[in-house]
C-alpha cells in the first residue's frame, strides 16, 4: 500500500534529490510519476538507487486526477500554472517555489518547527515549502526560541551556486577552470564573477535596498516561528557548489548561556551540534552534503548584547533547503491527512 506520487521539475537539481530522498527515506509509493517540460519528455529519471526508472512526461499534458501528492520544484511561472490544477483535481501540491509562501491561507511548513499548521492545507489543497535559507535557519531557532524566546536576529548568509540551479553551478565551474588557463570569465547568470570571489546580492532589490532572498528569511521567519521575531539579513553568494552556511546572531528576552544552547540544540530534532572549539571541530558545507542534518557549530555568548548567542549553522540546501523538506512535509500529510493501509 502506498502513494501516487508525482515529481514535478523530476530532472532539475531539487527534483533530482526529491526523488533520492523519496527512497533513501523509503517513503510508501504504489505510483510515481516524473514531470518536466516538454524539454525533457521521454528521459529516463531513477528512483534513487532502488533500480526502479520512470520516463519524464510533459506536465502540460498530465491528468492528476487520482494522484495523491505533487511535489513540485518547477518555479513560480509554471507553478501558477500547473498548482492550481493539481490542486483542484484533488492532489495535494507540496511547492517548492516562493509562489504561494505568504498566501495567508496557504501554510508554511518546517516540520520540526511548526507541524501544526499542516492541518490548514485543506483550504487549498497546497502547501509551501520554504526558502533554503530561511528552513535551516528556523530548525536551529526553534529551540532557542522556546527556551528563551527570541527578539531579534541578526544573519548573514553565504550561500551556494546550486542554490541559482545547474546554471549556477556550470558558471562556478566554467570561470574557475577559465581563470585557470587565461580565458576570461564573464559573469552570465550572476551579476559579477562568482569564481574566488563573493557577491552581496541574491534575488531582485526592493526599495529599501534590502533584495528579495534577505526579504524572504525576515517574512518567512515570521510566518513559521514567530511574528514578533525580527530578522535583519545579509545574503551573500559564495564559491561553493552545495551547502548554504549563515552566521546567526540572536537577542533573547530572556537569560540564556552558550551551554544551555548548546544542550538544546544536542537535543533538538534535524539538528547535529558539532562545536568542539578547536581546529576542525565545526563543519563547513562541503561536509553536509547529502546529509539530512543541519549542522549546528560555534555556538558563544554575545557580549555585546544583553541574552545573545552567535552560532554557526550548516546544511545541505538542496535537502533541507528543498527537497528533504518537501518530503518530510509529505511524510507529515500522510501521517496525519492522507493515511493509507
Ligand atoms: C538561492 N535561496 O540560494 C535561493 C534559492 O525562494 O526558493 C531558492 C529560492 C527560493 O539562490
Amino acid at each position: 500500500m502506498g502513494y501516487r506520487v508525482v515529481v514535478a521539475g523530476a530532472t532539475g537539481n531539487v527534483g533530482r534529490e526529491m526523488l533520492n530522498i523519496l527512497a533513501e527515506r523509503e517513503f510508501p509509493i504504489s505510483d510515481l510519476a516524473a514531470l518536466a517540460s516538454s524539454r525533457s519528455q521521454g528521459e529516463e529519471v531513477e528512483l534513487g538507487d532502488t533500480g526502479r526508472t520512470v520516463k519524464v512526461q510533459n506536465i502540460e499534458h498530465f491528468d492528476p486526477t487520482g494522484w495523491d501528492i505533487a511535489l513540485f520544484a518547477i518555479g513560480s511561472d509554471a507553478t501558477r500554472i500547473h498548482a492550481p490544477r493539481f490542486a483542484a483535481a484533488g492532489c495535494t501540491v507540496i511547492d517548492n517555489s516562493s509562489l504561494y509562501r505568504m498566501e495567508p491561507d496557504v501554510p508554511l511548513i518546517v516540520p520540526e518547527v511548526n507541524p501544526d499548521a499542516i492541518d490548514g492545507y485543506k483550504a487549498r489543497n497546497i502547501i509551501a515549502n520554504p526558502n533554503c535559507s530561511t528552513a535551516q535557519m528556523v530548525v536551529a531557532l526553534k529551540p532557542l526560541h522556546d527556551f528563551a524566546t527570541i527578539r531579534r536576529v541578526v544573519v548573514s548568509t553565504y550561500q551556494s551556486v546550486s542554490g541559482a540551479g545547474k546554471q549556477g553551478m556550470d558558471e562556478l565551474f566554467e570561470q574557475s577552470r577559465n581563470i585557470f588557463v587565461g580565458d576570461p570569465a564573464e559573469p552570465k547568470k550572476f551579476t559579477k564573477q562568482i569564481a574566488f570571489n563573493v557577491i552581496p546580492h541574491i534575488d531582485s532589490f526592493l526599495d529599501d535596498g534590502s533584495t528579495k532572498e534577505e526579504w524572504k528569511m525576515v517574512v518567512e521567519t515570521k510566518k513559521i516561528l514567530d511574528p514578533k521575531v525580527k530578522v535583519v539579513a545579509t545574503c551573500v553568494r559564495v564559491p561553493v557548489f552545495v551547502g548554504h552556511s549563515e552566521a546567526i546572531h540572536i537577542e533573547f528576552e530572556n537569560d540564556i548561556s552558550a551551554a544551555d544552547a548548546q544542550r538544546l540544540l544536542r537535543e533538538a530534532p534535524g539538528i547535529m551540534l558539532v562545536d568542539k572549539r578547536e581546529d576542525g571541530g565545526y563543519v563547513t558545507p562541503i561536509e553536509c552534503v547529502g546529509e539530512f542534518a543541519t549542522y549546528v557549530s560555534r555556538v558563544r555568548e554575545d557580549p555585546t548584547v544583553e541574552n545573545g548567542i552567535a552560532l554557526w549553522c550548516v546544511s545541505d540546501n538542496l535537502r533541507k533547503g528543498a527537497a528533504l523538506n518537501a518530503v518530510q512535509i509529505a511524510e507529515l500529510l500522510g501521517r496525519r491527512h492522507l493515511k493509507k493501509g
